[in-house]
């Protein structure tokens, strides 16, 4: 990381660890000092109006105004970048992002249900099948309802709150929500997509390095929206070392 990245982390940012995510570091580095840059140049600006306009030094209102183009240039030049900061960089991410996903079985597909208030995590098990999935199935044992008489279903792996993924290979988190609009957040991953009830939204990452993270909610989704961030309750989101081919089964619920 170099110095000029250490606004990121003064501002509370935990360090990347997808593939992508060096990419949006250094849109919102730069963004960062951009807006400390106007920041400083119109607070510089507010001051010098206040001293050079004051009573004392001019007591009638001059009804000419600005004669210099100066601050035309300058609020231009702000507007360019500005307009290559969004047009230029942060729209061709995004639309990466949505439109590049990693082809078939390259990725690790998870379904990722949300509920008041936590994160459900549904693997396919080594056979690579999601079993059948029914609301009629649904109880405190069977929370995402998953039919005991598909035999796709057998082997799959079911878990709340926390969920292991392999590294060095793209996950894809298909998100859906069991009741309210929640939204999938994951800091360190530079990720994040709403949970909405009745869809299935896809999102994708690469996870690069090992360790713990954490994952958070990040729409206000109830009384107990508190509860579904990592710091509360143990909800992490571990990447496990290993080149596994099939999910990494050790899940275990918190
Ligand atoms: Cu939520």
């Amino acid at each position: 990381m170099s110095s000029l990245a250490l606004i990121n982390e003064f501002l509370g940012q935990p360090p990347n660890a997808s593939s992508h995510g060096y990419q949006i570091d250094h849109i919102l580095e730069f963004a960062h000092w951009f807006m400390g840059a106007l920041f400083v140049g119109w607070s510089a600006f507010f001051i010098f109006v206040l001293i050079r306009f004051r009573k004392r030094r001019q007591p009638g209102a001059d009804h000419k105004g600005v004669t210099s183009g100066i601050s035309t240039h300058l609020e231009f030049s702000v507007v360019l970048i500005e307009a290559v900061l969004l047009l230029g960089f942060a729209i061709p991410l995004w639309a990466k992002r949505v439109n590049q996903f990693p082809p078939g079985k390259e990725a690790l597909l998870v379904h990722v249900v949300a509920q008041q208030f936590s994160f459900n995590y549904h693997l396919p098990g080594p056979d690579g099948q999601f079993g059948r999935r029914d609301i009629s199935f649904e109880s405190n044992s069977n929370p995402l309802g998953l039919d005991p008489n598909d035999p796709a279903g057998k082997d799959d792996i079911i878990t709340a709150g926390e969920l292991h993924v392999p590294v060095n290979r793209p996950v894809v988190a298909e998100l859906s929500s069991k009741d309210v609009i929640h939204d999938f957040f994951l800091p360190s991953m530079r990720i994040a997509g709403d949970a909405i009830p009745g869809s299935l939204i896809p999102i994708w990452f690469t996870p690069i390095k090992t360790g713990t993270y954490e994952v958070i909610c990040a729409q206000l989704c109830g009384l107990g929206h508190y509860g579904m961030k990592g710091a509360k309750r143990p909800v992490t989101w571990s990447a496990k070392n290993g080149k596994q081919t099939t999910p990494d089964c050790s899940v275990s619920n918190s």
